[in-house]
């Protein structure tokens, strides 16, 4: 049974199966050798910086995060469905993996990144998992339009948000599942996907097999893993990670859209990533010859798109602009590089910062709060060059 379903999902290859039982055998995470691993339990692991010198990442180098200790095991998709219900919806509904598969399918290239990405850098420092520059990822997903899976349960008028359910849970005795909201708009927004794919093949196991939330320019936790069900709600919803967990002090960064429901007299609810933008193919301390020198990153924000990368050889003082690579969505990572010239050699003071559309740039200060979220600091790095 469980075979046939997934030989069904991911064709003669059946790597949908291999990925879901090793996950089953070993640790988890075990068959991701790549991954710098951040915690055990809840798990989190990195991905390494060169992980992002191409545009999609791969997804052997995608990062894992997990709030939770208990993850799901093998995905019976002979019994599993998605539910759809709540009382903001007209009837609950059951819909299985054949019944998603049969909607229309849509794709999209989108950043997803960890709302604690960079946090490392917090000074002074933060408690929460401590993550360099590498939870993030970029990767291709398919799927359908949250929006038509909520319209075959019917939205009544006065639905405020969409609550989504993942498979994971705490440990006895609070077996609460990892639950997150977005408001009703962004739900209904035609860009919010329930992915079954990722890079062209079934979700890994560890990224949220058999369905997933994808919200193109929200925080990572939004984009919920092992969807069980999904709750029309005339009330907002509370729980660990609405209320006590991804705050920022009220109006701390500007939004497009704000989540009205979640805000509070003193937070405001994580929400839209903001502009960021990395070296991609050295680090700090790194020897390189000054003959031919290329500098590469990646640069993205919540969605506007990026508008330009600038490189500064002298520690911040003059600006130049990077050449940008191949544009695929304001919601992807934008490949930049830089040809180094006109230096001699010696040590080399890099500065980048990127941009957006909206006007957004990076800065020398961090916006610093308690839970060391949305960092976007400029990146110095500082190269030793020699002829
Ligand atoms: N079911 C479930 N979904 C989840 C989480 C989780 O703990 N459980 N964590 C969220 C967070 S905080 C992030 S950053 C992303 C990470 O996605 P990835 O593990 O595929 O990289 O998943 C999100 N979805
Ligand atoms: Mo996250």
């Amino acid at each position: 049974m469980l075979q046939t379903g997934l030989a069904a999902l991911t064709g003669p290859s059946g790597a949908g199966l291999s990925l879901a039982r090793a996950a089953e055998t070993r640790a988890p995470g075990a068959d991701l050798p790549a991954l710098i691993r951040r915690s055990a339990t809840p798990l989190a692991l990195e991905a390494p910086i060169d992980s992002f010198n191409t545009p999609i990442t791969a997804v052997e180098r995608f990062f894992v995060r997990y709030n939770l200790p208990n993850l799901p095991g093998m995905v019976d998709l002979e019994t599993w469905s998605l539910k759809v219900g709540g009382d903001g919806a007209e009837r609950e509904i059951n819909l299985s993996l054949d019944d998603l598969r049969a909607m229309p399918l849509r794709e999209v290239v989108a950043v997803c990144q960890c709302a604690g990405n960079r946090r490392a850098m917090a000074v002074p420092p933060v408690p929460g998992v401590q993550w360099g520059d590498g939870a993030m990822g970029c990767a291709r997903w398919r799927g359908v339009r949250l929006r038509d899976v909520l319209l075959k349960a019917g939205v009544k008028s006065d639905t405020v948000e969409v609550a989504m359910l993942g498979a994971d849970s705490g440990r006895n005795p609070d077996l609460s599942p990892y639950a997150k909201s977005l408001p009703l708009e962004r739900a209904m927004d035609a860009g919010t996907l329930i992915a079954l794919e990722m890079n062209g093949a079934p979700l890994p196991l560890l990224h949220g097999f058999p369905a997933r939330i994808i919200r193109p320019g929200w925080a990572g936790a939004y984009w919920v893993k092992h969807l069980t069900r999904l709750e029309l709600r005339r009330k907002p919803l509370d729980g660990p990670f609405m209320t006590n967990e991804y705050r920022l002090p009220r109006g701390l960064f500007p939004v497009e859209r704000p989540f009205v429901t979640q805000e509070d007299g003193q937070t405001s609810p994580v929400t839209e990533l903001v502009i960021n933008s990395l070296v991609t193919n050295y680090v700090s301390g790194d020897t390189v010859k000054l003959a031919g020198l290329v500098v590469q990153g990646v640069a993205w924000d919540g969605g506007s798109g990026v508008q330009s990368v600038e490189v500064s050889l002298d520690g911040g003082t003059h600006w130049k602009t990077a050449l940008l690579g191949p544009d695929a969505g304001r919601f992807a990572f934008r490949l930049w590089r830089f040809p180094v010239v006109g230096i001699r050699p010696g040590i080399l003071n890099l500065v980048v910062r990127a941009t957006g559309n909206n006007g957004q740039v990076q800065g020398e200060r961090t916006r610093a709060n308690p839970g060391g979220f949305l960092l976007n600091t400029m990146q110095k790095l500082s190269l030793v060059t020699t002829a």
